[in-house]
């Protein structure tokens, strides 16, 4: 007879029971972000036959860039479902300037704060291409008042961080500092079910990830890298979105890479939301993310938007290329 597969949440409840004192508001949260993750899904699933929600608006975010429809219509249901939980006190996003705290009564005492970056790979999603959904959660720093300090924490105090990738099937993949577990959508019944339970990133790799159109502005170590990849004959696989390239590389080996260059130096990945809750899971599987100097979850943020370079994935590549 067939095993029986776990849920989501009966994975959730399980994992809470580790915990002695846990007052069960982390599992909330998650909750939260599942059923957040759902509705994002359904409308990524029918992007193409509904015609209002492909395309721009007319909204730029903080960084300048064009806000996509699905990009604001997936911060709203994640903001919304956070905001109803009343474990999270506050959450700043990809899509706004500024942190936003909650004001519902149970919403005020919330233990949490989340970063996120609701939609990224924004530019696939007009041509169906693979996109993500990245967050990343703090304990707040004081029960009294939130301010922008609570998430800039350096990434080692992340309780939990993970991504959602809506693909050829839709996966939740996070960990809460004691490795990490990935569950499938199974679209029939609406139910993330336990499809990669302890994952772990091979410790070497044969792919590499990097926009080498950029390739004449990286700095010489990182262009002597790619080379050295090249003369190995490894593959060159480059989605452009994050969270679907690093999933790649998690489940097969490899390095996803986005340096500094000459005229950006800090790169183009931001630090808060994408950096370091995918450094925080990559080191749970084994792996290790780098910004060439420093380990990405060591760096002090300064600022909410702020980007670093990021070199990330299996052990051996990322050393190697440092
Ligand atoms: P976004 O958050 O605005 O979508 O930007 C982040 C994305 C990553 O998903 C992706 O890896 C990278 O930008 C691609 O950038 P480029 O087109 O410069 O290679
Ligand atoms: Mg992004």
């Amino acid at each position: 007879m067939a095993k029986p597969v776990q849920t989501l949440s009966e994975f959730i409840i399980e994992r809470e029971k580790d915990f002695p004192f846990a007052t069960g508001d982390l599992s909330q949260l998650l909750t939260s972000i599942r059923l957040a993750a759902k509705l994002v899904n359904r409308e990524v699933n029918k992007a193409g036959l509904v015609t209002d929600i492909l395309g721009a608006t007319d909204q730029h975010n903080i960084q300048g860039e064009q806000q996509q429809k699905l990009d604001v219509y997936a911060n709203d249901r994640f903001i919304t479902a956070m905001r109803n939980q009343g474990a999270v006190c506050a959450v700043a996003s990809e899509e706004n300037d500024e942190h936003i705290v909650f004001d519902t009564p149970t919403s005020r005492s919330g233990k949490y704060v989340v970063a996120m970056d609701p939609l990224d790979g924004s530019s696939n999603i007009d041509v169906n291409v693979s996109i993500g959904t990245i967050f990343s959660i703090y304990r707040r720093l004081d029960p009294e008042k939130v301010t922008v300090d609570d998430f800039l924490q350096p990434g080692n105090q992340q309780v939990a961080a993970g991504y959602v990738v809506y693909g050829s099937s839709t996966m939740l993949v996070y960990t809460t500092g004691n490795g990490v577990n990935g569950f499938t959508l199974d679209p029939s019944i609406g139910v993330f079910c336990l499809s990669h339970p302890n994952m772990r990133i091979p410790e070497d790799g044969k792919i590499y990830s990097v926009n080498e159109g950029n390739y004449f502005d990286f700095p010489e170590p990182v262009r002597n890298y790619i080379d050295a990849c090249k003369r190995k004959k490894y593959s060159a696989r480059y989605i452009g979105s994050l969270v679907a390239d690093f999933h790649r590389n998690l489940l097969k080996g490899g390095i996803y890479m986005y340096p500094g260059t000459t005229d950006k130096p800090g790169g183009k990945l931001r630090l808060v939301y994408e950096a370091n809750p995918l450094s925080m899971l990559v080191e749970q599987a084994g792996g290790a993310a780098t910004d060439g100097r420093t380990r990405i979850v060591d760096i002090k943020p300064e600022k909410l938007h702020q980007r670093c370079p990021l070199f990330i994935g299996s052990k051996k590549m990322v050393e190697q290329v440092m």
